[in-house]
């Protein structure tokens, strides 16, 4: 924030933009607090450019002109001055973290969508979206069939019968005559069972920001973080890094390693049978030295119990936590969208494991019953983040609820 002082001479670089500490001086010390302010010299910058005392010197008795080039600079400056608190967020149609996205970005994922729910829109919503088209009045035989319909699609027999309930209160008391009339409350209570609260952080502004990803072996966390790592890489411009914090198969690091290779990030690794808390470890220090934006650490699906499980996750989230503020900042846990129901007692075990913040669903292209996203966002109460779209480095969505939906019932 106090890059004014030295305007004129040298333009922001992007990380100062970002209002983050030069990567220079975190290297040097990052513990160290900067010394109190000398009293003197306005003119703290060296004649030569080369920033040598630099950061040490410059606080707040220089005038408080500011010369911010945009409210974007001011912004970023005073979100590095006031580092953000834990915020709540929810069910904001176009927000996510709390940021705006580019409408070109939000269409394109919306046609991702689209595609992933194809299978899922042509088997079981399809018909539940055609018996909401019908300008008959509705019947009970309307209800039971939805009620059928839902359960196959996966959303879980309690979901299903509570919004059902809803819906129907709803109809009868806003007097509600044909099917085709009910269809937009429908919508609107399966929307509203993809809203849930999280405690959320700016991936665009925290830096570094740190993902933990977590969830049962095969899941697709792995292929989601290449992709997580290219989006982050090519359309938000930020600087990634991997760490290969599944230790524990054989073939993961390489995994890893081949498909960073293929994005054009670096990972940090030890190898199979290293302790993952000291690859995380390794991990977040580099981010200081390597000017890292995101950092992505991968997990082990498999271990040998839940205690172990528990364990090791709580150990890489201490150590991470005790290098960056408040991270992880996202806990995300990735779910097969092809195991159905039996995943959802999996997913529960590592949402107790792990302190989860968002969800990803992976392989929805793979299936007709994409009612498992409404039960895992009402099992483990919170959003989902991201979804996988197909296997390839492209096949990733953020979600958006209101997207989601109009895409089970073929509408844009
Ligand atoms: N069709 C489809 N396949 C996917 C998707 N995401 C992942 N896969 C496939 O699922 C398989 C497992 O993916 P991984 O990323 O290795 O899963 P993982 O969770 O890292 O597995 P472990 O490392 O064993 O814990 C791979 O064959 C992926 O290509 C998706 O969105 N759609
Ligand atoms: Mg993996």
């Amino acid at each position: 924030m106090f890059r004014r002082l030295f305007r004129g001479n040298e333009p922001a670089k992007p990380q100062e933009a970002e209002g983050q500490t030069p990567a220079v001086e975190k290297v040097v010390s990052p513990p160290i607090q900067p010394a109190a302010p000398v009293a003197t010299a306005p003119l703290v910058r060296e004649v030569a450019p080369p920033p040598v005392v630099a950061p040490v010197a410059e606080p707040e008795a220089v005038p408080p002109e500011i010369t911010y080039a945009s409210v974007a600079e001011y912004d970023a400056a005073m979100r590095a001055a006031n580092p953000e608190p834990a915020r709540r967020i929810g069910g904001l149609r176009r927000l996510f973290g709390g940021e705006e996205r580019p409408v070109e970005e939000i269409q394109r994922e919306e046609r991702k969508t689209q595609q992933a729910v194809q299978k899922t829109r042509a088997g079981l919503f399809g018909r539940i979206s055609e018996m909401f088209q019908s300008e008959e009045p509705i019947t009970p035989e309307l209800w039971e069939e939805l009620e059928e319909l839902m359960i196959m699609a996966d959303v879980g027999v309690d979901t299903t019968l509570s919004v059902i309930e809803k819906v129907r209160k709803r109809v009868e008391r806003d007097n509600v005559r044909s099917a085709r009339d009910a269809r937009t409350i429908l919508k609107k209570e399966l929307v509203r069972l993809l809203d849930a609260d999280t405690p959320s952080y700016s991936e665009r502004s925290t830096k570094p920001y740190v993902v933990l990803v977590v969830g049962v072996n095969g899941a697709g966390k792995t292929t989601l973080i290449a992709k997580m790592a290219k989006r982050y890489k090519v359309e938000l411009g930020k600087n990634v890094l991997l760490a290969a914090g599944d230790t524990f198969r054989a073939a993961a690091v390489e995994q890893l390693t081949t498909w960073a290779d293929r994005v054009g990030v670096a990972v940090i690794s030890q190898g199979q049978g290293a302790d993952p808390g000291a690859v995380a470890y390794d991990a977040v220090e580099s981010t200081y030295a390597r000017n890292t934006d995101i950092l992505i650490i991968d997990t082990a699906g498999r271990l040998q119990s839940k205690y172990n499980l528990m364990q090791e996750l709580q150990k890489i989230r201490n150590i991470v936590r005790k290098k960056v503020e408040w991270a992880p900042h996202e806990v995300l846990l990735v779910i097969d969208a092809t195991t159905g129901q039996n995943g959802i007692s999996q997913a529960r075990a590592f949402a107790e494991a792990a302190e989860v913040t968002h969800l990803a669903i992976t392989k929805l292209d793979g299936t007709s019953k994409g009612g498992i996203a409404f039960a895992m966002v009402q099992e483990i109460e919170r959003p989902i983040k991201y979804i996988g779209t197909g296997e390839k480095l492209d096949d990733i969505a953020i979600f958006d609820p209101n997207a989601f939906v109009d895409a089970l019932f073929d509408e844009q």
